[in-house]
C-alpha cells in the first residue's frame, strides 16, 4: 500500500461543495481510501491575484495505485467537476495536486513529487501540517512545519474538520 498527500483548492461557485465532491470521488474509487482531511482554510489567491479567494484543504490517502495512475484519477476528477484549463494560476472549480507519494522523489515529464512549489505556499503547508505535523520534505529532510512560508498571512481557518465522514456530511 502507498500513502499520498494531496492539496485541493477551489475558488468558483460553491467552493466547499466542489471540495467535498472531489473527496467523495476519491473515496469512492476502489483503489483509494481517504484516511484524513484537514480543516478548510480560506486563502488569498496567489499568482494571479485579481481573482476570488480560495478554499484549500489537504487530504491523506492510502492507495494501491502507482503515482501516475493517481495523477490520472486526480485529473479525471478535475475534469468531471468542470474545471476549465484556460488560465494558468487562474480561477478553477477544483484543482487537485499530488504533494507527496510515500517518501518518493519523482521527476517525470508530467509529474513532479514533491510538488515543486509546495514548500513556499502557506495555503498548501498549513492544511498539510494540520493533518501530519511530522511530515518531511523527501529531498531535503526539512519538516514542512519548519518552512518559513508557514508563517505567512493570508490563510484563515474557515471550517474546522476532524474526520472524513464529518467533512462529507456537512452542508
Ligand atoms: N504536474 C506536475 N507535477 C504534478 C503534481 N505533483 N500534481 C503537472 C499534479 N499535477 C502535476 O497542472 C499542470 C500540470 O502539472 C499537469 O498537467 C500535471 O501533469 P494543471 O493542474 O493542469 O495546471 P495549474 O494547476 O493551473 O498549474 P499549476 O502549475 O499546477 O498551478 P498551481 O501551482 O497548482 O497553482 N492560490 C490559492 N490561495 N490557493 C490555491 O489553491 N492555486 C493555484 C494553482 C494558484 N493560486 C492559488 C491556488
Ligand atoms: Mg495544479
Amino acid at each position: 500500500m502507498n500513502t499520498a498527500y494531496l492539496s485541493m483548492g477551489s475558488n468558483i461557485g460553491n467552493r466547499l461543495q466542489h471540495l467535498k465532491q472531489a473527496v467523495q470521488l476519491l473515496h469512492e474509487h476502489p483503489a483509494i481510501t481517504v484516511l484524513d482531511v484537514s480543516s478548510v482554510y480560506e486563502t488569498e489567491p496567489l499568482g494571479l491575484t485579481e481573482q476570488a479567494k480560495f478554499l484549500n484543504i489537504a487530504v491523506n490517502l492510502e492507495t494501491s495505485l502507482e503515482a501516475l495512475e493517481l495523477l490520472n484519477v486526480c485529473q479525471s476528477i478535475e475534469n468531471k467537476l468542470g474545471r476549465m484549463r484556460k488560465i494558468r494560476w487562474g480561477p478553477r472549480t477544483v484543482d487537485l495536486d499530488i504533494l507527496l507519494y510515500n517518501h518518493d522523489v519523482l521527476q517525470l515529464e508530467n509529474l513532479l513529487i514533491p510538488h515543486l512549489r509546495m514548500h513556499e505556499r502557506a495555503f498548501v503547508l498549513v492544511p498539510l501540517v494540520e493533518i501530519n505535523p511530522e511530515v518531511k520534505n523527501p529531498v531535503t529532510g526539512t519538516l514542512y512545519r519548519d518552512e518559513p512560508a508557514m508563517q505567512e498571512d493570508g490563510v484563515v481557518l474557515w471550517k474546522k474538520v476532524q474526520r472524513v465522514e464529518e467533512f462529507l456530511q456537512q452542508d
